[in-house]
């Protein structure tokens, strides 16, 4: 019976499921993660992000990385036991965008490494920058500006790669690299994402980048999954030969170097190439077929859907990526998510029962009063100055503006996903609100769609876990379909639909173009 590991290695911290298959029985039995803060406080990390002087810096150390990764698997190691041998494959998740920049003696280096000592002194000096630009990074914008310049514009850029320049992607951070420091750029051999990079490790060998991550980077051909001669040029020079290739999410890179199999007992476990943490979290929720959407009601509130054809946002705030199963994501965020609704908590100083109770006790639709909860610099729709705005509503009235808040974060999110394309059935509800069910019952009637709730705690981790299993059985000829492979782990809990109420569909579907009004006013 097999196993398959799973990693993530996320902003915070590092986290491991491991999956066991028996026959149509699939269930994790084992979890854990390791913070980075904590567990590595040498490097001095704050949330898994080094210092720096410049507040739209945010960079965090690749070492740090690879010793969270070592440890890890003396973890997993220990907690399989005997078992170990029944580890078939391992792929992993990482934080999407960031950048590892390595010289030319890392993969010597990896294939060399003594069992009886630590990775990440081993491997400390094959990094020819020594700290990683992350998804946080916001110091790009001169480099976005030129390489959107140099590629006719934002839609042509967005057209080409599946979103237009983002000071966070990695094709701009490549670009301010070379700008700052041309030298350090050209003893660069090889620029890979956290994915393959820590890919690369678990192999020994350099592990291709995958389309779902490759598609965060600006460089991607998101049509045909090739890296973009003209992006290319247009970022950084010679950066064909540093880039890794690109290959399908279900390429087995490799299998478990000899540094993992000496050191902790490992078989040679197949190594699948590592994805990012967003096209993970798709196949984590169970979105491998179309008319399904996944809603997080996280810290801030995120969409994603899976998509058969490629659509890009003709607004350019959407992102279109890759999935991990040879199609198409759209991701959409929301900055003002629970972040907002804590607000509105807070301010009318109630709990969360009073919170849910207001909602209760208020009529859908709110009698017309609208809010526009932009607490805090909005990313969708992109708002350049915080403040919430009302219309028809009344400041005092507690239980309307609670009702106003969540109305508000549907409503957005229904039109800002139009885009998409997609006429989602079911929702996947996640996050910490998602245990919420009267903030469930307003997006099941803005959508005009069931919801489930999802009892997936770790997402990326578990879905990595599964495309493990997935790319193994197609490697031994033996492929199975997504649907199958997702059914059992990653599938919504049935007792917890709530189906829409037709009577509150029509009232929002007419609350929903007052809404957009409302909006473009605020915005004009
Ligand atoms: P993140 O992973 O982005 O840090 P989580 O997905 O863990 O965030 O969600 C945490 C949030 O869930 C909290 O900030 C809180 O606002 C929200 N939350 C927890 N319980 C409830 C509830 N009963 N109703 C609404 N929101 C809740
Ligand atoms: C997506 C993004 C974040 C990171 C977080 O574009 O920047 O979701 O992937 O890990």
């Amino acid at each position: 019976m097999p196993l398959y590991l799973g990693l993530d290695s996320s902003t915070q911290s590092l986290t491991a499921v491991v999956l066991d298959v028996r026959g149509r029985d699939r269930s994790i039995v084992f979890q854990h993660a390791l913070g980075f803060d904590r567990e590595f406080p040498a490097y001095g990390t704050t949330h898994g992000v080094l210092p720096d002087a410049d507040p739209h810096v945010a960079t965090s150390s690749p070492l740090m990385w690879a010793d969270a990764l070592d440890r890890m698997m003396g973890v997993v190691a220990d907690a399989l036991g005997a078992d170990v041998g029944r580890l078939r494959a391992i792929a992993g998740s990482a934080q999407q965008h960031g950048t590892v920049y390595l010289n030319a003696g890392a993969e010597a280096t990896w294939r060399a490494l003594s069992a009886d000592r630590p990775l990440a002194e081993q491997i400390d000096r094959t990094f020819s920058r020594d700290r990683s630009p992350i998804w946080m990074d916001a110091s790009t914008s001169a480099q976005c500006a030129a390489i959107t310049q140099a590629l006719g514009g934002a839609d042509c850029v967005a057209q080409m790669t599946g979103s237009r320049a983002f000071e966070r992607f990695a094709g701009p951070q490549i670009r301010k690299f070379y700008d700052q420091d041309p030298d350090a750029y050209d003893r660069t051999n090889a620029i890979h994402l956290v994915s393959s990079y820590m890919a690369s490790l678990l192999a020994g060998r350099h592990a291709p980048t995958e389309p779902g991550d490759g598609s965060g980077m600006n460089l991607m051909d998101i049509q045909s999954g090739t890296w973009a001669p003209a992006a290319l040029d247009a970022t950084a020079p010679d950066l064909a030969k540093k880039l890794p290739h690109l290959a399908p999410s279900s390429t087995v890179v490799g299998t478990l170097s000899r540094y993992w199999t000496e050191r902790y007992g490992f078989p040679t476990a197949k190594v699948i190439a590592w994805s990012g943490d967003n096209p993970c979290s798709l196949i984590g929720t169970g979105l491998v077929e179309e008319g399904r959407m996944a809603i997080s009601l996280g810290t801030s509130d995120t969409l994603f859907a899976f998509m058969r054809e490629p659509r890009v946002d003709p607004r350019h705030v959407g992102h279109l990526f890759g999935s991990p199963t040879g199609d198409y994501m759209a991701l959409i965020c929301f900055a003002n998510g629970s972040l907002a609704r804590e607000r509105i908590r807070d301010t009318y100083g109630l709990g969360w029962n009073g919170f849910s109770e207001a909602l209760r006790s208020t009529r859908p639709g709110n009698d017309g009063a609208i809010m526009l909860p932009w607490f805090v610099l909005e990313i969708t729709p992109p708002v350049p100055t915080p403040g919430v705005r009302r219309c028809g509503l009344d400041p005092n009235d507690a239980a309307a503006n609670v009702r106003a808040v969540v109305e508000a974060q549907m409503l957005s999110m229904a039109i800002h996903s139009e885009w998409t394309g997609i006429r989602a059935r079911t929702i996947h509800a996640t996050g910490g609100a998602s245990v919420n069910r009267e903030i469930l019952r307003i997006m099941a009637d803005v959508h005009d769609a069931d919801v489930y709730q999802l009892d997936v705690p770790a997402s990326a981790a578990v879905g990595a876990a599964l495309r493990a299993f997935h790319a193994d059985e197609a490697s031994e000829g033996r492929p199975i379909a997504w649907r199958d492979i997702v059914a059992g782990v990653a599938e919504p809990i049935a007792a917890s639909r709530i189906a829409p109420i037709p009577e509150n569909v029509r009232v929002y579907e007419q609350l929903k173009p007052k809404y957009a009004r409302c909006e473009a006013d605020a915005l004009a």
